[in-house]
């Protein structure tokens, strides 16, 4: 059985990781059967960043990859149909979500004081004491150097809002009244979307990212929606 190694549930959510809860959401929108992983153990794995798969002797890090590898090997369950113009669609979107608005979350968990003080307890009180006393330091750091590296971390928090509530703005136009984002039946992206929406929703932090997406009624009930179809049993 496929092995999806992830980052342990934090917030409430099976996933404090957009990435993470992603690739889990994808496999079960798709029914592939796998067993989750958790650990923080980033020293195995492939790209140095979770999630990723071991599946018999083969190990592939990065979502994006997984998924291709999941449909190539296992059948394309969710984009079959998809046209080339959905499919278009659908990848602007996802780099939309994990390339730029995943960014803006990112600053507002780690560089903001005090949820930066939520964030360590969450991810990292379970270390033993002399890691739990450097790693999120180095952790904290690294992620700077991240969003700096990216670009994002050179706006104001202020612009770097004004850039996520355009971002939750557009997936909630693009969403309007469907189910999913292509119709009655979920796709790749909407395993994407409900990666970073649930975690902006339902994470402990209030920013103007999440008051967005309180105030677009349609992006709660799509979360709403995904959670009571995929995440029904407590696993
Ligand atoms: N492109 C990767 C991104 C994965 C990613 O950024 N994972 C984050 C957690 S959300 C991570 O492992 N960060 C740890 C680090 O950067 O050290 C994917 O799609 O899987």
């Amino acid at each position: 059985m496929i092995k999806l190694y992830q980052f342990p549930p934090a917030f409430e959510l099976p996933n404090a990781s957009s990435f993470c809860l992603k690739l889990e959401t994808y496999l079960l929108m798709a029914k592939i059967p796998y067993e989750s992983v958790y650990g923080m153990d980033m020293g195995k794995t492939p790209k140095g960043k979770m999630p990723y798969i071991v599946d018999g002797d083969k190990k592939i890090g990065d979502s994006g990859f997984v998924i291709d590898y999941l449909k190539q090997t296992y059948g394309d369950a969710l984009d079959a149909d998809l046209t080339p113009v959905d499919r278009a669609i659908s990848l602007a979107m996802c780099r939309l979500i994990e390339d730029n608005l995943y960014w803006a979350m990112v600053h507002n968990r780690w560089m903001e004081p005090e949820n930066w003080e939520k964030t360590k307890v969450a991810l990292f009180s379970e270390l033993p004491p002399i890691l739990k006393s450097i790693v999120p330091g180095i952790a904290h750091k690294d992620t700077q150097k991240q969003l700096q590296a990216h670009g994002m971390g050179k706006h104001s928090s202020d612009e770097i809002y004004a850039i996520g509530v355009a971002d939750i703005t557009a997936l909630s136009d693009f969403l309007a009244d469907k189910s999913f984002f292509f119709g009655n039946e979920p796709t790749s992206l909407d395993a994407a979307a409900y990666g970073i929406l649930a975690n902006i929703l339902w994470a402990p932090f209030d920013s103007p990212l999440r008051k967005k997406a309180q105030q677009l009624a349609n992006i709660g009930a799509y979360c709403d929606r995904i959670r009571a179809r995929y995440y029904a049993d407590p696993r």
